[in-house]
């Protein structure tokens, strides 16, 4: 089956959302979907907590004229936007825009609140719908246009040495939420043609679908002192000149989740790995008329639901219809409970994509079940990590004008010419690796970085 089907049965059988909203573009989370979106979240919002950024949550709208600001941001952003112009039927004095991204409401307020060095850094996160009128095929989750899940964090500054630095602490916290979700990246800053509409620069995060294109899953930008400017967001340093502030922002949105479901996927639909799974075990009887069987599932149940999400099948179906259905909701581990079990003081335990069944003591159980679902963390980021390394191609010149379905791994020496020129057989130059190796330009032969073409969403 090819990935977007694949992708969209996975969705539908999985509960994860449904595509029948009759807005183009947007999706309604269902429960299922809507804890699992949660608990992606929640690990997001951990890891920037940690790190001393602190929530807020700025309005919907923005004043046109406060939009219209920061030139190459409305250039770059402008066609996407959605226009609220009309307060039922009379015309609004003021058009207001649905924020697409939240720069140009954010940054007036910062210019308020930054006086003095002191009051930097500023370090603030929100995480909240905005609306981008997409022209490109929109998809769940992966091309949305009311994005339902956008974590965008905003820092400002007193120098461009500690911008550099919150960069640097972006990437590591992202790093570490996509390490969490088990989902491989290549970390690359983006051709300056391609990076974020009034950034310096653009790191971003990319990932490889099964279908070998690639999926920019979050992004990292340093402003500068482009909006500052902009937005004359000014502090007194001690010096007592005043200086425009150096600002980050750094974004994440639902096509995370996109990638986690994407990724670690078979034929019979998602497999989550269990540090998100809305249910990360499930126990089913063999015999719902049975109650032994039945009173050794409920007290197990007892015993484990202060430790792990679990969830006690008692309906009176087959035993395969159960196995089926929580397989397609990627649960990672089944337990059975059958006579046999009962008889040795073991219970079976199944893997999520896995054949094997392993028998374990109910003495003990818990501890062994969280053994069982970190190993099966690290399989899943391991594998995950293998396959998306056969996904790529050492490529030349000649490779990216008649290209394969791969990504291609060549040298580019930065130069725009040599960039365009990887790109004339319809790939995309993606960037180049972030500490990455060198490797000699594919076009000039100059000297250059490892960096990535091919197909993109
Ligand atoms: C960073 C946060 C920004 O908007 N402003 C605040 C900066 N960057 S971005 O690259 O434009 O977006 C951040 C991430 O959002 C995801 N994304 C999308 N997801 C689903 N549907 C869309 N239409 C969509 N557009 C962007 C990408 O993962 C991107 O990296
Ligand atoms: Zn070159």
């Amino acid at each position: 089956m090819d990935f977007s089907r694949w992708f969209k049965r996975a969705l539908e059988q999985g509960e994860i959302i449904d595509s029948r909203y009759p807005v183009k573009g947007t999706y309604v989370w269902l429960p299922y979907g809507f804890r699992l979106r949660n608990l992606v979240i929640g690990g997001l919002r951990e890891l920037l907590d940690e790190s001393d950024h602190d929530e807020v949550l700025f309005p919907t709208l923005v004043p046109r004229d406060e939009f219209m600001v920061e030139e190459e941001h409305v250039e770059g952003l402008g066609e996407e936007v959605y226009w609220v112009t009309k307060g039922g039927s009379k015309d609004l004095e003021m058009p207001l825009a649905l924020r697409p991204t939240s720069e140009t409401s954010m940054y007036p307020m910062l210019s308020l609140w930054v006086r003095s060095h002191s009051d930097l850094p500023i370090k603030i996160y929100q995480i909240v719908s905005v609306f981008r009128y997409e022209t490109k095929h929109t998809r769940p989750l992966i091309r949305v246009r009311e994005l339902t899940t956008f974590k965008e964090a905003h820092t400002a500054h007193a120098s461009a040495e500690n911008a550099e630095a919150q960069v640097g602490e972006a990437i590591s916290i992202y790093s570490n939420f996509f390490d969490r979700l088990c989902v491989p990246y290549l970390i690359m800053k983006r051709p300056d043609w391609d990076k974020f509409p009034g950034a310096l620069y653009t790191i971003t995060f990319d990932t490889i679908f099964p279908d070998r294109r690639s999926v920019q899953i979050g992004t990292v930008h340093n402003l500068g002192q482009n909006f500052s400017r902009s937005y004359d967001i000014k502090y007194e340093n001690k010096e007592g000149s005043w200086e425009y502030a150096y600002q980050t922002c750094y974004g994440i949105s639902e096509r995370a989740i996109a990638a986690v479901i994407a990724i670690h996927g078979d034929t019979t639909g998602m497999i989550l790995p269990p540090r998100i799974a809305p249910v990360q075990i499930v126990i089913v009887p063999v015999d719902v008329n049975d109650p032994t069987i039945m009173e050794t599932c409920g007290s197990e149940e007892k015993e484990l639901k202060d430790e792990v999400r679990i969830e006690f099948d008692e309906r009176d179906i087959r035993p395969g219809a159960k196995y089926y259905y929580w397989e397609r909701r990627g649960v990672p581990l089944r337990l059975e409970v059958g006579p046999k079990e009962i008889e040795s003081g073991e219970i079976t335990v199944v893997r999520r994509g896995e054949k094997k069944r392993q028998k374990m003591p109910i003495e003990g159980l818990t501890k062994s079940l969280e053994k069982v679902m970190e190993e099966m963390s690290a399989d899943l980021r391991k594998k995950a990590w293998d396959e998306m390394e056969k996904r790529i191609r050492d490529g030349k010149l000649e490779d990216l004008a008649n290209p394969k379905d791969y990504i291609y791994r060549v040298g580019w020496c930065g130069k725009e010419d040599c960039g365009l020129k990887m790109e004339e057989g319809g790939l995309k130059l993606l960037g180049s690796a972030v500490n990455g190796k060198k490797v000699k330009c594919a076009v000039c032969g100059d000297e250059g970085m490892e960096s990535y073409v091919g197909r993109s969403y």
